[in-house]
C-alpha cells in the first residue's frame, strides 16, 4: 500500500540535497550514515512514484540527461553509488554524448541505471546502445544466448515455454538467486550485463542486490586472496548451457587483480564450484564467510527494489566488479530482459 507523507516530502528532499552536496564535494565520510537515514526514512514513509519523481530532477547536475533533453526522473531511494541517466527517447542510444556518459559511468562506478522515457518492448534502445558502445568505446558485441534467442534472454517465471529445448533455466523460475557472477562457467565471461525491466514485481519480491567485489576482497586475508587467484577450481557448466556435449566444466580462478593491483574482480556461483586443492577449499570457505559479513554493510551492498527499478528502467552492471543476487519473485508477471556483452578471458595466476 502506498501512503503519501505530505510534511515528510521536504525533509526527504533536504536529506537528499545534503547527500548530493556531499557527493559533489567528495566529503564522503558521512555518506553511509546519510544513506542509512535516507533508507530508513524511505522505509518508514513509503512514497508513491510521482512524489519521488519531483525530487532533484530540475536542477541536479548529478544526473546528466541525454544531451538534447532536460527532464529526468529521480528515485531518491537508489543510493548515489548507482549513477542515473535518462533516455527520453530512442535517439539517445546513438547520441555520442549519451553513449560517452554511459561508457564513463560503467568505467567509474561499474554500474548505471537508465530511465527510458518511452516503452520499448523490443529492447531497441539496448540493442542500439550496445552497438554504439561497440563502435565508439571498444565494447565487444553480445554473446548469443542460443540460436533462437539471439542477444536477449527473457528473465521471467515460466512453467512451459522454456527458451532452451526441454530445460528450464533458473531465470525462468520464481526462486531466489544467491550471490553470483553471470556466466561464471564460461572461459570468457561477459564483462557487462544489462537488465531491462518490462514489468517490475508488483507484490514486493524480486529485489536485485549488488555487492562490490573490491569491498568484499578487503575482508579476505592475503593468503586467501592469493589462493582465489589460482586456477584451482572446477566450475560446472549448468545443463541448459552446455554447448559441447563433452565439455561439462571448466577449470579456473575466482579472483582477479586490476592494473593497480586491487583485487576488484571476481567470478562466483557457489553451487557450480568444486575446489581442487586444500588451499582452494580453505579460501572458498573464507570467501563464503566474508560474503555474509559484507552483505550486512550498507556501503558495500545495494538493494534495488521494484521502486528503485520500475518498469522502463534499465540497469547496466560490470559483471566482474559487482556480484549480484535477487530474492524470490512474488509476481508471476515479473519480466526482465537480459543481455550480456564484452566477453573476455578471466586469467588465473599460475604457481
Ligand atoms: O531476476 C533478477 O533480478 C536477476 C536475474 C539474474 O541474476 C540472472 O538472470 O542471472
Ligand atoms: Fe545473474
Amino acid at each position: 500500500m502506498v501512503e503519501r507523507v505530505d510534511n515528510g516530502t521536504e525533509v526527504l528532499l533536504a536529506l537528499i540535497k545534503v547527500i548530493s552536496d556531499r557527493c559533489a564535494s567528495r566529503e564522503s565520510a558521512m555518506l553511509p550514515t546519510m544513506h542509512r537515514a535516507a533508507r530508513h526514512f524511505h522505509k518508514t514513509h513509503r512514497f508513491n512514484g510521482s512524489l519521488c519523481k519531483q525530487g532533484l530532477a530540475r536542477n541536479s547536475s548529478q544526473f546528466p540527461a541525454c544531451t538534447r533533453h532536460e527532464t529526468l526522473p529521480v528515485t531518491p531511494t537508489v543510493p548515489r553509488i548507482v549513477p542515473h541517466l535518462a533516455a527520453p527517447d530512442l535517439s539517445c542510444a546513438q547520441l555520442l554524448g549519451h553513449v560517452r556518459d554511459v561508457s564513463q559511468r560503467l568505467q567509474h562506478n561499474g554500474m548505471l541505471k537508465i530511465s527510458l522515457g518511452f516503452s520499448d518492448n523490443n529492447s531497441q534502445y539496448l540493442q542500439q546502445l550496445i552497438r554504439s558502445l561497440h563502435q565508439h568505446h571498444g565494447h565487444q558485441l553480445p554473446i548469443t544466448h542460443s540460436a533462437t534467442c539471439g542477444w536477449f534472454w527473457d528473465v521471467r517465471p515460466s512453467t512451459t515455454d522454456f527458451q532452451t529445448a526441454n530445460h528450464r533455466a533458473r531465470s525462468e523460475t520464481m526462486e531466489e538467486f544467491p550471490w553470483h557472477t553471470d556466466c561464471s562457467y564460461e572461459d570468457l565471461p561477459p564483462r557487462y550485463f544489462a537488465l531491462q525491466v518490462l514489468q517490475h514485481d508488483r507484490y514486493g519480491g524480486g529485489t536485485l542486490s549488488v555487492m562490490n567485489v573490491e569491498r568484499l576482497s578487503e575482508q579476505l586475508s592475503p593468503t586467501t586472496r592469493a589462493s582465489l587467484m589460482r586456477p584451482e577450481y572446477r566450475i560446472t557448466i549448468p545443463a541448459e548451457f552446455i554447448k559441447e556435449p563433452t565439455k561439462r566444466h571448466i577449470l579456473g580462478s575466482l579472483l582477479l587483480a586490476d592494473e593497480q593491483g586491487r583485487s576488484s574482480m571476481m567470478r562466483f556461483r557457489e553451487d557450480l564450484l568444486t575446489p581442487l586443492t586444500e588451499r582452494a577449499s580453505r579460501a572458498l570457505d573464507e570467501l563464503k564467510h566474508a560474503l555474509q559479513h559484507v552483505e550486512a554493510q550498507l556501503h558495500s551492498t545495494v538493494h534495488l527494489t521494484a521502486a528503485d527499478l520500475p518498469e522502463r528502467s534499465v540497469i547496466l552492471i560490470d559483471n566482474r566488479r559487482w556480484l549480484h543476487a535477487r530474492n524470490d519473485v512474488k509476481d508471476p508477471g515479473r519480466h526482465l530482459r537480459r543481455v550480456r556483452w564484452d566477453a573476455i578471458p578471466f586469467p588465473g595466476v599460475l604457481n
